[in-house]
């Protein structure tokens, strides 16, 4: 080894310690766990975070609002089962941004929410700081966890923490909370790059315990009427071969919930998907398979289940059992793990659907099938629900990579039934709070984490909770086409104010003559006003060709459409409802 040059030496020596900041810290921590993609909103105290990120290889993507920003988030987290990211800013950015936080862990999807705040010790003595909140405090209630970075040398830690609470488990949103001086505290470059670490095994297998196994191999060995229900914790648990091969070695007959269509294809010989009140009217014992039985379920009551049905549950969460039937063999663990457990623990041939089960399914979906076929040849004018999304889902079958997002009342309920998905995860609505505002943020996380084209099919109404977001999917030139069931209402566009006296529009109503196309137009992507199935058969087929942002206005029926679309029994029933008289002048 040879000696250091004096030059060399006065160079080690009198180099200043190299610095890093709290925006630096952040981005190297998010790096280094694998964070490729961030969502968000800019402004105090976060844009040089946003722009740091960006220069160091890391996707902004920049909203017009913080809800689009979290929803895309949740649904990158969905998608790729690794945490979301949205960024936002404090107090009403963070507050716009919970909404998809809070409904991020509604639907189990990982998903961190980092946002800056402000001064904390003016926040705790509420001294009135701009843009001053507890942030820490109001997030608590709504999401999976909460932390908050108080020193900069926690950053790693915190990050970490997040991303581990996000993903591990049952996955849901969390908060990360980052006040302003934080980020711009200054520390040793290689003091601070010592408090990062990359999360090992950030979402362990669990397995479930062999007697568990043992007891549902049981059950369903003695069903005469066995049914599975995949719901969207199967797709997102990423277990495709291992639930194809359950569903066909045992013959078993299967329903997918909304975002499981998809995970087999919906043509498949055991879908009973089109026998579906049958189904759950006989089976006498179902498998749930990441699904919850809320009431999107009827949590599992009579009449729509028989009530002599034994449930086994399989969940990644312990918490959720018995939550609403009293589970007769619980599965606790990651799906892959409890199939895996489940095919090695059955004797061979032992679980088997009876054929006469089987048959009365598929007879009874056959007659539906057909009865849908006649529903769906008719070709009314004006143009009809079934008539513009039987276009639609003619033209997806040419193109079956593409990503399907769905919200609205009628919209969501006619195009679950209508269009058929044939691959997994590739179907994102409005879940399991049945929530408008989805639409866009969904969209462009789709386009984003996966590149390929995503046709979003949107109620007129649900459409507006996100449609400023156009810009951003012109501004990024994302391949999202929007078509939008245009018939002038919430649910219905015919309903009349009963005052003659007065000129305001009903509650439902909303602009029937509104030209969405010409709004996409307003940002230079392609609009198209289509009147008929076959000229939404033609934009369509154009606007995925093109590769482009488009956007196709469908003149339905204002009279089309029913109050609520499938879930009209929810509403509250006084002696009001449907029987509303104007007052006497
Ligand atoms: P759906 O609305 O489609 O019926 P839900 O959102 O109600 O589906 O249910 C999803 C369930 O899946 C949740 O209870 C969640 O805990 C569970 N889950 C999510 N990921 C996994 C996994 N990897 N393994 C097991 N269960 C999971
Ligand atoms: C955040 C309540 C449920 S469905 C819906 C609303 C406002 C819109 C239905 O009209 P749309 O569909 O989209 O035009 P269609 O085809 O039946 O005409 N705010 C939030 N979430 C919900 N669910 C609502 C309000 C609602
Ligand atoms: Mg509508």
């Amino acid at each position: 080894m040879t000696a250091p040059s004096a030059q060399e030496t006065a160079a080690t020596v009198d180099a200043p310690a190299e610095l890093t900041d709290g925006y630096h810290l952040v981005v190297d921590a998010l790096k280094m766990n694998d964070v490729d993609t961030i969502y968000g909103v800019v402004g105090i105290p976060i844009t040089d975070l946003a722009r740091l990120a960006q220069a160091q290889g890391i996707r902004y993507i920049g909203f017009r609002h913080e809800s689009n920003a979290g929803h895309a988030a949740a649904a990158a987290g969905y998608l790729t089962k690794r945490p979301g990211v949205a960024l936002t800013v404090s107090a009403p950015g963070f507050l716009n941004g919970l909404v998809a936080l809070a409904n991020a862990t509604t639907n189990c999807f990982p998903m961190v929410q980092i946002s800056g705040s402000s001064e904390r010790h003016l926040v705790d003595l509420k001294q009135g700081d701009y843009e001053e909140m507890d942030q820490l405090a109001a997030a608590q209630p709504f999401v999976k966890a909460a932390y908050r970075v108080s020193r900069v040398e926690d950053i790693g830690r915190g990050i970490a923490r997040a991303l581990r609470t996000a993903i591990s488990g049952r996955p849901g949103g969390v908060y990360l909370d980052i006040p302003a001086a934080v980020l711009g505290s200054i520390m040793d470059k290689e003091e601070g790059d010592k408090t990062l670490s990359r999360l090992v095994d950030p979402s362990p297998r669990q397995l479930p315990a062999p007697e568990a196994v043992d007891r549902a191999i049981e059950i369903l060995e003695g069903a005469q009427r066995p049914l599975v229900v995949l719901g969207k914790g199967a797709a997102y648990a990423q277990a495709d071969e291992r639930i194809r091969e359950f569903i066909e070695s045992t013959g078993i007959p299967y329903v997918p919930m909304s975002m499981a269509k998809g995970l087999l294809p919906d043509n498949h010989p055991q879908s009973a998907a089109t026998a579906r009140s049958l189904a759950l009217k006989k089976a006498d014992v179902v498998m749930l398979i990441g699904a919850r039985l809320n009431w999107l379920l009827n949590h599992g009551e009579a009449p729509q289940w028989n009530p002599d049905a034994k449930f086994i549950q399989v969940d990644i969460e312990p918490k959720e059992l018995d939550s609403n039937q009293p589970i007769a063999a619980p599965l606790v663990g990651d799906i892959e793990s409890v199939l895996e457990a489940l095919s090695e623990r059955t004797k061979p041939g032992r679980i088997t659907a009876p054929t006469a089960w089987r048959e009365e399914l598929a007879a009874r979906s056959k007659q539906n099938v057909a009865k849908m076929a006649e529903r769906l040849k008719a070709d009314p004018h004006p143009m009809q629900f079934m008539g513009a999304l039987k276009a639609v889902r003619d033209v997806i079958h040419e193109h079956p990579e593409t990503y399907l997002v769905n919200e609205g009342a009628n919209a969501l309920d006619i195009a679950r039934n209508v269009i058929d998905m044939h691959v997994p995860r590739h179907r994102l609505d409005s879940g399991t709070w049945g929530v408008m505002g989805i639409g866009m943020g969904y969209a462009i996380a789709a386009a984003v984490e996966s590149g390929e084209p995503v046709v979003a099919v949107e109620g007129d109404s649900a459409f507006g909770f996100s449609g400023m977001e156009l810009e951003t999917i012109c501004r990024y030139k994302l391949p999202i086409v929007t078509v939008i069931m245009n018939n002038g209402g919430v649910y219905r566009g015919d309903d009349i104010n009963p005052l003659e006296s007065d000129d305001d529009p009903s509650p439902t109503t909303l602009m029937l003559q509104a030209r969405h196309d010409l709004m996409i137009e307003a940002f230079g992507g392609k609009g198209y006003r289509a009147t008929t199935p076959a000229e939404v058969t033609a934009a369509l087929t154009e606007a995925l060709a093109s590769g482009g942002p488009a956007l196709i206005d469908c003149a339905i029926d204002p009279s089309a459409g029913t109050e609520s679309g499938h879930i009209a029994h929810l509403n509250p029933k006084g002696i009001t409802v449907g029987n509303i008289t104007p007052a006497k002048k």
